[in-house]
């Protein structure tokens, strides 16, 4: 039995490649493989954006090498990025638990 943060970690790579491999390079997301997965794995953190170019922002944001595809390294640099600011929410939360 693998533990949480060893599932967690296995779902991250799981979920790239799911979208990674649909279309173009097997190992990067062009853009509507990007779309995609946001569209699909981060339905609610979309859904409070309003932005309709959201996808364009975060493509430009997250490739940093410039090829126009978000390959694994880019890809986790959202996640923890997301995972940073949920986090947040949560220490948020507990403080005024704790009170
Ligand atoms: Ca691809
Ligand atoms: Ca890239």
């Amino acid at each position: 039995m693998p533990s949480d943060l060893e599932g967690a970690m296995d779902a991250l790579i799981h979920v790239f490649h799911r979208y990674s491999g649909k279309e173009g390079d097997k190992y990067k997301l062009n853009k509507g493989e990007l779309k995609q997965l946001l569209n699909c794995e981060l339905s609610d953190f979309l859904a409070s954006q309003k932005d309709p170019r959201l996808v364009d922002k975060i493509m430009r944001d997250l490739d940093s090498n410039q090829d126009n595809e978000v390959d694994f390294n880019e890809f986790v640099v959202l996640v923890a990025a997301l995972t940073v600011a949920c986090n947040d929410f949560f220490e948020e939360q507990l403080k005024h638990k704790g009170k």
